[in-house]
């Protein structure tokens, strides 16, 4: 089942350095491809409606903030099972409780610099690229 997910390499990715470790991980997958990437400060518009399912929570305003202060790297990973295989990469929210062996798990700390974002369904994934790839959705 060949699927498109959007993944968002965080400001603390690349002011780390971690973007080659990261994308690396993905293009090593079998039979998985990056399709479109980018560098780019993401503006507070496209945040906001990235993330509304989360507004009105505490973590919601500084996590905009957090997103907005730096470079990050937008791309679409496409290939099989790609919306889940790569939140299994990734690990969960947490990056303590990440197993070890995931990105958050080998790199993370602190729940809202947790390295990467990537869609959560294939419902969210189409949303996500006409967000951040409109020419491409
Ligand atoms: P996800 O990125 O694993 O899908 P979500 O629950 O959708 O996690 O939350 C979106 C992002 O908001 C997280 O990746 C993390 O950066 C941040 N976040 C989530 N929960 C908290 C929290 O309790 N404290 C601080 N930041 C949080
Ligand atoms: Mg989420």
């Amino acid at each position: 089942m060949t699927q498109r997910t959007l993944v968002l390499l965080k400001p603390d990715a690349v002011q780390r350095g971690l973007v080659g470790e990261i994308l690396g991980r993905i293009e090593r997958k079998a039979g998985w491809s990056i399709t479109a990437l980018e560098l780019r400060t993401l503006d507070r518009a496209i945040l906001e409606q990235h993330y509304a399912e989360h507004v009105g929570k505490p973590f919601y305003q500084p996590l905009v903030d957090f997103m907005s202060s730096g470079p990050s790297v937008a791309l679409i990973v496409t290939g099989e099972r790609v919306v889940e295989g790569v939140r299994a990469l990734v690990g969960p929210t947490d990056p303590i409780a990440a197993p070890p062996g995931s990105v958050r798990g080998d790199f993370g700390t602190v729940v809202r610099e947790n390295l990467v974002h990537a869609s959560d369904s294939e419902e969210s994934a189409h949303r996500e690229i006409k967000l951040f790839f409109p020419r491409l959705a």
